[in-house]
């Protein structure tokens, strides 16, 4: 497919973008890196596949200009490697931007891949205060940031922490995003999930830790001002992140209903494209399926845990 990174309707590209997925978000990804490609945005990708099959790997490579970056076997969950992935040597524009591989580009949003200050980053805070960001919380994680890396504000920066499945940041924050790393390694414990414990100091894992450096981190860089990718600025223009399980390559349930349109639009452009076939298609993504899909939405959050609880004693089973 013709994607040279050269000229789009901003000008010179200027921006990667980077996301991660093990093998259950493999269809994610695809999903994904395909939104940009429709909506006519060239930017250099960069993936990073964890146990990813072949076939699931050609796809997403026949979309153009994307480099796969193998990721290790680690009990960790891939978002860890947020920041790894953000400094890595397959990143050579000067800016770089995190988008999780459980979101779509809605319409060319070149222009929110690029941030408006290079000693900002752009990524959206919580309007209101998540339950978790307590006085108690705040406590370890100043602590946390004091002993790891040297000095700590003595207050939060911030009234609220950060929501991190999208991020645009300048490159020149290098040793910054080298500090995300290490300070996940030091305060997660090594096999961690994509969610703590509710209530604890690093309930959201890299997102929490991301959100203690922002807020005590002396060097860390300000947050922009204004998040323009969640569609404040354009609605026509964002970042759709399908929050919530089961994703909608999975199962539908009830609040990603609102986000066929979106989903449906980027699976016919594969089917047309001949990068997937229909039969190819999980089934959540069958155009023919929609109805029966809808009509289980409600129960679907159960069902896929159930689902999710007997893959899990299967493989306990196996050793
Ligand atoms: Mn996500």
């Amino acid at each position: 497919m013709d994607c040279n990174p050269v000229m789009n309707t901003v000008g010179e590209i200027e921006t990667t973008i980077v996301t991660a997925g093990d093998r259950a978000f493999a269809w994610g990804s695809l999903l994904l890196v395909a939104s940009m490609r429709m909506n006519g945005m060239r930017h250099p990708v960069v993936v990073g596949t964890m146990d990813w099959t072949d076939e699931q790997k050609r796809r997403i490579l026949s979309l153009g200009g994307v480099i796969i970056r193998e990721l290790a076997k680690d009990r960790r969950c891939v978002a860890c490697q947020k920041p790894m992935l953000m400094t890595c040597e397959d990143v050579k524009t000067p800016w770089v931007c995190w988008a999780d591989s459980d979101g779509a580009f809605v319409g060319d949003c070149s222009e929110w891949l690029k941030g408006e200050n290079e000693d900002e980053i752009a990524i959206r805070k919580y309007s209101s205060v998540p339950p978790d960001f307590t006085q108690a919380n705040l406590a370890v994680w100043k602590r946390d940031v004091e002993r790891i890396c040297g000095e700590a504000n003595d207050k939060s920066r911030y009234e609220t922490r950060v929501n991190a499945p999208f991020i645009v940041i300048h490159t020149k924050w290098r040793d910054f995003l080298n500090a995300w790393t290490r300070q996940m390694e030091e305060v997660l414990p090594g096999d961690v999930e994509i969610i703590m414990k509710k209530g604890s100091p690093y309930y959201q894992t890299d997102e929490s830790v991301l959100g203690s450096l922002l807020c005590f981190l002396p060097s860390a860089p300000r947050i922009a001002e204004n998040y323009k990718a969640n569609g404040s600025a354009d609605k026509t223009r964002y970042f759709a992140h399908f929050a919530y399980n089961p994703k909608p390559w999975q199962m539908w349930n009830s609040y990603s209903l609102k986000w066929r349109d979106i989903v449906s639009k980027t699976v016919a452009w594969l089917l047309e494209k001949g990068i997937v076939t229909e039969s190819e298609l999980p089934g959540a993504l069958r155009p023919g399926l929609w109805r029966f899909w809808r009509a289980i939405a409600p129960v679907a959050p159960w069902v896929w845990r159930g689902i999710k609880l007997k893959r899990r004693m299967l493989a306990k089973l196996r050793g």
